[in-house]
């Protein structure tokens, strides 16, 4: 699933837009010296539309991989489950996560935290939580923060194919293509076994859970429109130190560079 390459010097490129030391929004890539100056005016451009006048500070930041560290996987296949209602999505969100070997009580104990606010005063956390496949204990050094996954992009090769494939699904929405890449990524880090997010956006609806078993399962209607809480549980085995893990998917860059599926 995953091997080291050797190819052509990769730059991660981070923008972090913020006003009041609030959040307004950021973007990641991992691109080659050519593109650099395109991607980086790219998110410029971004986050000037989105933050407008409130804008006050941006940061770009650009730093060389390391091509001994870059890892290379497969984007997860999709597919699209519906479910009526939230309790029936959410229903079949926890079915699917319990069937590849998350203990029920482990995914049950996520799915509360989520919907009440995962942060420890009930709002919702920046990054993920990391829980214990079998004991469901939560793992995550700083539960207001959580475990930020980044330093993953789709190879520029196949990005093209990637967003056809996401037309066919009936799933053209660019953030879809984001989440898929970090699913992608999170699936293929060593010790993850399942992870499960729902949007904190009020009016999107629809969320995932991915695994490399499993692959990418979109679950329809997790929650109701106007609902604001949102989060991810990344579940892991205990084979690999917690520690390890973590590392991997705040630092490892990862690029998704096939499609195996198709
Ligand atoms: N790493 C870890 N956790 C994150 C990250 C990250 N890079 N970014 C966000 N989170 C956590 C955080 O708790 C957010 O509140 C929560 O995930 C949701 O983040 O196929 O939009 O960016 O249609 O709101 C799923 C698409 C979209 C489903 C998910 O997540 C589909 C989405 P959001
Ligand atoms: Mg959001």
């Amino acid at each position: 699933m995953e091997d080291r390459v050797d190819t052509p010097v990769l730059y991660s490129v981070r923008m972090h837009a913020s006003t009041g030391g609030r959040h307004l929004c950021g973007a990641e890539r991992l691109v080659g010296a050519e593109r650099l100056a395109a991607v980086a005016s790219a998110m410029l451009g971004r986050a000037i539309d989105r933050g407008g006048h409130r804008l006050e500070d941006l940061r770009i930041h650009v730093a060389a991989i390391d091509p001994a560290r870059l890892r290379r996987t497969g984007l997860l296949p999709v597919r699209t489950v519906p479910a009526e209602n939230p309790p029936a999505a959410w229903q079949e969100a926890i079915r699917l996560v319990a069937g590849i070997g998350v203990a029920e009580a482990a995914v049950r104990g996520a799915v509360e935290a989520i919907r009440g606010g995962a942060g420890p005063n009930g709002a919702n956390m920046r990054g993920a939580m990391i829980i214990d496949a079998v004991t469901g204990a939560r793992l995550e050094p700083d539960p207001n923060r959580g475990v930020r996954v980044t330093q993953m992009d789709l190879e520029e090769g196949i990005r093209a194919a990637v967003q056809e494939y996401l037309v066919q699904c009936s799933a053209p929405h660019p953030r879809v293509m984001e989440a898929l890449i970090l699913a992608s990524k999170a699936a293929a880090v060593e010790g993850v076994v399942a992870e499960l997010c729902v949007s904190d956006d009020r009016d999107y609806t629809t969320g995932y859970v991915g695994s490399r078993d499993l692959g990418y399962v979109r679950i329809l209607n997790l929650k109701a429109p106007g609902d604001p809480r949102g989060g991810r549980a990344i579940f892991v085995n205990g084979i690999v130190s917690p520690a390890t893990v973590i590392e991997a998917l705040e630092e490892t860059p990862y690029l998704v560079c096939r499609m195996d599926h198709v």
